[in-house]
């Protein structure tokens, strides 16, 4: 429940509107290596390529990270003023609403909470809004890391529903889904669906070279950070830059989940 409803809830109505504590305190913490980004505290942006879009800039290479991923609100009647080509990989899920997606080459579809897709880099993509409600759409993307002698892959379009739950660890209550294919080296990252039943956490402190972006889907629970613990929501956003120590574990009564960002598949680079 969003914070300051909570407090509509318990206080007068008389009381001001301004949540407790929201003058002086934030869970939002950007560091060298890590950030944790609540909903409250990201201001609009607008950008040129969307029409009646609100864009809401979770990470950018201005805080460290590799990529970009923004939350686009697109208001009914809109979307994209032509189709978006800046050059770079795209991957799109949508949150909530409806969109129609024309991806250069195919055919329009109509993608429905919980549809994703991916764009190579490219290739053009157009979202427009046809209904009376506004849509959430998060689109993440960067620069592709071509392969000499390997295609660019081709264009996907799914959904969270149809995409198998597996499970790599051998732990009970840890679940996978794939959104891209794993192990392709045609693909430069993975993004994946990570579940995890209350109580549930790696089984080590991870230190790894791949950076992440993970946006929390449903549930919560404590996110440690090079060695700081965080309480996560849902709609949180954490960037983890390479080798930071993380470790979650899973709170509250449901099965947490989170859409995870990790670049793969390629060498280090000197350069
Ligand atoms: O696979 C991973 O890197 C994953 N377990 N990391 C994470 O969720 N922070
Ligand atoms: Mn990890």
């Amino acid at each position: 429940m969003p914070k300051l409803e909570y407090h509509r809830r318990i206080l007068p109505d008389s009381a001001p509107t301004v949540a407790p504590g929201a003058t002086a305190y934030s869970r939002g913490v950007v560091k060298r290596n890590y950030a944790l980004v609540p909903p409250d505290g990201v201001l609009p942006s607008r950008l040129p390529d969307y029409r009646d879009t609100t864009v809401n800039f979770l990470a950018a290479p201005q805080m460290g990270a590799r990529f970009a991923q923004t939350m686009l609100l697109i208001e009914p009647g809109g979307g994209t003023m032509a189709p978006r080509n800046d050059g770079n990989q795209h991957f799109l899920l949508l949150r909530e609403g409806q969109l129609r997606l024309k991806i250069d080459g195919l055919d329009e579809i109509v993608l429905e909470d919980g549809g994703f897709a991916y764009v190579p880099a490219g290739l053009g993509f157009e979202v427009t809004n046809d209904t009376g409600e506004t849509a959430r759409l998060l689109e993440f993307y960067k620069p592709y890391e071509a392969l000499p002698g390997v295609d660019t892959p081709a264009p996907i379009i799914s959904s969270l529903d149809a995409t198998p739950v597996e499970n790599f660890s051998g732990q009970e209550g840890r679940g996978w889904q794939c959104l891209l294919p794993r192990g392709d080296m045609a693909f430069d990252m993975e993004m994946n669906v990570l579940a995890l039943a209350p109580g549930t956490h790696f089984p080590s402190v991870e230190t790894h070279i791949m950076e992440h972006a993970l946006f929390m889907l449903r549930g919560g629970g404590m996110y440690m950070l090079d060695w700081d613990w965080h309480e996560v929501w849902t709609e949180d956003f954490i960037w983890m830059g390479p080798w930071v120590p993380q470790q979650f574990y899973a709170g509250g009564w449901e099965e947490s989940a989170y859409l995870l960002y990790k670049d793969v598949n390629r060498d280090v680079r000197f350069d």
